[in-house]
């Protein structure tokens, strides 16, 4: 069996397996025509396939207040922050198609419900101040866990990265603007923002992925540089930047165990409610089916005009033929 899969190009020998991760810990890059091991092609196919869902349902928790933003000017912004998240999804599922699989097997995935998509779009945008809190805290946790991935072992994917951040970098500064203009308003408006944040603080700390010892990827993900932090060093990285600028904001993080830690230079926090997370990435939060339903509804609205390209493009490439 396992001579048929190597014979295939399913399993490497044990000398392409070595020469492999000598690769992987010389940091050279692995490209798309580079072997590698089935098991890294097809975690980075998950790894991958799942960030662009999450890039483009990620689109909807905001999306829903385009049309009410408060001004011209965050209507104008909050839109190029969605086009944005649009613009990453597919970079995402590009990096993916390199690793053999298609974008049509990626989307159905995706709306068939198999595939995951970050936990933290499950959760509902109720007013204003969560959009805010989108920006700060949701791309300040995307751009912790993306900027160690510039340095990651797969060529297409910390590509892409890189123009990923710049983007998510300015989306982290449009949220903690929409906040900062909240907590200088009126008293009503620094408690919507207070309120926002008691809600969204927790979800945005359970973006890291479950606890290390209850990640399953992890280990063997960072033995090949498709991660280069464990969730939880991750986690703490992001409460560590986070906590000052609440506290430079006047808000508190709906915490009570959150503490400085003098030994350790860093925040003690409490546990999240994992219980809530694993129900979210099992399909029974708040709002996954609604998301569900809105990525299907797009699809299938937008079926005219997948047929009409192909019509346009088969009647192109006869014309093309007829003119050589
Ligand atoms: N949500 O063994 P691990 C953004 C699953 S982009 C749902 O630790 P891994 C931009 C995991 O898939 C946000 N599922 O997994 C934006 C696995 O299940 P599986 C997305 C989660 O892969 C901002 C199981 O739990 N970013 O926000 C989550 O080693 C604003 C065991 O977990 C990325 O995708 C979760 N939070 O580590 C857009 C970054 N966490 O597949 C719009 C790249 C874990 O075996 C607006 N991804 N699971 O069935 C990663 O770095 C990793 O995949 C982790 C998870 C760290 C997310």
């Amino acid at each position: 069996m396992y001579a048929q899969m190597v014979e295939s190009g399913q399993a490497g020998t044990s000398d392409q397996d070595k020469a492999f991760q000598d690769k992987i810990d010389r940091n050279v890059r692995i490209e798309p025509r580079d072997w590698m091991p089935e098991g890294y092609r097809k975690t980075l196919i998950r790894q991958i396939s799942q960030h662009a869902h999450s890039e483009i349902v990620g689109q909807l928790p905001e999306g829903n207040w385009i049309t009410r933003a408060p001004s011209l000017q965050r209507k104008a912004i909050l839109l190029a922050k969605v086009q944005d998240e649009a613009g990453h999804g597919l970079y995402l599922y590009c990096a993916a198609e390199t690793l053999g699989v298609s974008r049509d097997e990626l989307t159905e995935q995706l709306l068939s419900g198999k595939a995951k998509y970050s936990s933290i779009f499950n959760y509902p945008t109720l007013t204003w101040a969560d959009v805010g809190m989108i920006g700060w805290l949701v791309d300040g946790a995307a751009i912790m866990n993306q900027v160690p991935l510039q340095r990651c072992s797969y060529g297409p994917y910390s590509r892409a990265m890189i123009r990923v951040c710049k983007e998510e970098s300015f989306h982290q500064r449009q949220g903690f603007d929409i906040v900062r203009a909240l907590v200088e308003g009126t008293e009503d408006q620094k408690a919507m923002a207070q309120d926002a944040l008691n809600r969204w603080w927790w979800p945005a700390i359970m973006m890291f992925g479950p606890p290390d010892a209850d990640s399953t990827h992890s280990e063997q993900s960072m033995k090949w540089g498709i991660k280069l932090n464990s969730n939880d060093e991750l986690r703490q990285k992001f409460v560590d930047q986070t906590v000052p600028q609440a506290e430079w904001l006047g808000l508190t993080l709906p915490d009570p165990d959150l503490k400085w830690n003098e030994d350790r230079q860093s925040y003690d926090f409490g546990t999240p409610d994992w219980d809530e997370f694993f129900n979210v990435i099992k399909g029974n939060g708040i709002c996954n089916r609604e998301r569900l339903d809105a990525r299907n509804k797009a699809w299938d609205d937008g079926a005219w005009f997948r047929e009409g390209l192909m019509a346009h493009a088969e009647k192109t490439t006869k014309q093309n033929i007829a003119a050589e």
